[in-house]
């Protein structure tokens, strides 16, 4: 079943988001754009052909592409893909994957007190070392989690390597393009640490 972006009901919230960021560099999104050095030519590109989950986990697992489609497939439908600045990526009419909590599912999070799941996390990081974070709560606890998939095909084609292979992308955020992961090779399970009482 297509996961339709609710922009729409969204609108004030863009507008919530827009206002929230203006200390983060909107008019130019240089600190968040990819790249080795200003000399390099023709880099090298950024690909992932598997998945390691791993950390606050009871069985490390990694996933390749056949184990992705073994697990239930998710269609996005159309999206646009738009940066912090507003700038818009790209356009597509598909993006198939699996769902991030189904990787997490087969995992399954270690969280030994009763309570644990209130402070949990996931860390994604492409291949390039770029983060993104994920919470419990956000993932089992609204719908972002429903729309957190794990991507290998847009628009009926596989990802190519210049495409990174493997992604993940947030269906349900405002700005899709910010925690879209080109070149997903790793997911880690984290308990954030209280502060003293
Ligand atoms: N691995 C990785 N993914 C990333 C980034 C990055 O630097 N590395 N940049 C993000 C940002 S800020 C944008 S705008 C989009 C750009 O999409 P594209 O790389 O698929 O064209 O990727 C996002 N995902
Ligand atoms: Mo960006």
């Amino acid at each position: 079943m297509p996961i339709a972006p609710r922009r729409a009901q969204n609108a004030h919230l863009t507008t919530a988001l827009t206002t929230a960021l203006t200390v983060a560099p909107t008019a130019d999104d240089a600190p968040f754009t990819r790249g080795g050095p200003a000399t390099s030519s023709a880099p090298l590109p950024l690909t992932s052909r598997e998945v390691v989950v791993s950390g606050a986990v009871k069985r490390r697992h990694s996933f390749d592409l056949c184990a992705l489609m073994r697990l239930p497939t998710q269609l996005t439908g159309p999206l646009d893909v738009v940066c912090l600045s507003g700038r818009k990526v790209r356009g597509a009419s598909d993006y198939k994957g699996v769902r991030l909590t189904a990787l997490l599912d087969v995992v399954q999070w270690r969280l030994p007190q009763a309570r644990d799941f209130t402070r949990a996390y996931v860390l994604a990081q492409g291949a390039d070392g770029y983060t993104v974070m994920f919470s419990w709560h956000e993932l089992y606890n609204t719908p972002i989690g429903v729309g957190a998939l794990i991507v290998y095909e847009r628009d009926a084609q596989p990802l190519s390597d210049e495409e990174g292979g493997i992604g993940l992308i947030s269906t349900w955020d405002l700005r899709v393009a910010l925690r879209q992961v080109r070149a997903l090779k790793r997911l880690t399970v984290h308990l954030a640490e209280p502060p003293a009482r």
